[in-house]
């Protein structure tokens, strides 16, 4: 009998409903586009630093393209990898890998990542037969005012490579999940809108308009949810759907990773 947990089915209506779910109905309910996110009670109140400070994650390092965010996994998340067009395409497909062959043994054991493998049977996303795509960041958004977002308005998919050549396709749903540790002390949201990119050109085109002018015009007609976790909650998003972190007053503490389905189950990257 798997564990039910204490959810919130989340609507760009506004008409929120709290329920009990197994995580694995909880995923299905997000992949199947029921809900475009959902808040889950994950970690005891007395747990959550048990769970930051877990000695298989990596350090945090700087993050090279967003200001507003720094993370474990180097320079080189998924998202970071995806932004290469031209020249450094293969070495940094080569750096990642290595990284995530370094650093992937250690954090299979992390209460994080046991939690997907527990509740969904969830296993690393390969790229071939031998390499381990990163399984999970811890995330810190120092104190921010440089933009109206520490983490910009942006869509996540595996199959959004910026250069032709990008090699890891998968164009299918794709969740985002993170547990709070920290909130910020002005309570920055996770903002969801009701937007969902298609294609990597509709994230460019959104990511430069937003570099422009610190807004979207398309977002600011959508339907949107503030989402506020308390610590110790997992959200599990659509990550399809555009989405954002608000400007950070004090620094925020995450951990998150991806989950897409592909083999016959639940695959996790970062
Ligand atoms: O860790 C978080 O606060 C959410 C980050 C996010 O927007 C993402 O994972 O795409």
């Amino acid at each position: 009998m798997k564990t039910e947990f204490n959810a919130k089915v989340l609507s760009f209506h506004g008409d929120h409903r709290r329920t009990r779910m197994t995580f694995r109905e909880v995923a299905e309910t997000v992949r199947d586009l029921r809900a475009p996110a959902m808040l889950v009670d994950v970690i005891p109140e007395d747990e959550i630093d048990a769970w930051w400070n877990d000695p298989g994650f990596p350090p945090i390092g700087g993050h090279e393209h967003h200001k507003g965010l720094m993370s474990s996994g180097l320079k080189l998340t998924m998202g970071q990898l995806q932004r290469i067009d031209g020249d450094g395409l293969m070495q940094g497909i080569a750096d990642y890998f290595a990284f995530a062959a370094t650093i992937n043994g250690p954090m299979k054991q992390t209460r994080f990542v046991r939690f997907f493998e527990r509740e969904l049977g969830a296993s690393p996303m390969k790229f071939g037969p031998c390499s381990e795509l990163m399984l999970a960041t811890k995330r810190e958004y120092p104190p921010y005012d440089a933009a109206p977002h520490s983490f910009a308005p942006h869509c996540d998919s595996l199959d959004f490579g910026r250069d032709p050549r990008w090699p890891m396709k998968h164009n299918g749903e794709q969740l985002g999940a993170f547990v709070l540790i920290q909130r910020a002390s002005n309570q920055a949201g996770f903002v969801l809108w009701d937007l969902r990119a298609g294609s990597r050109a509709d994230l460019d085109g959104w990511a430069n308009e937003y570099a422009e002018t610190s807004s979207i015009a398309a977002a600011k007609s959508a339907r949107s949810i503030a989402v506020n976790p308390t610590n110790g909650q997992m959200v599990v998003f659509n990550s399809r759907y555009l989405h954002g972190i608000e400007r950070c007053d004090s620094t925020r503490y995450t951990i998150g990773t991806f989950l897409i389905e592909h083999g016959g189950g639940w695959r996790l990257f970062d």
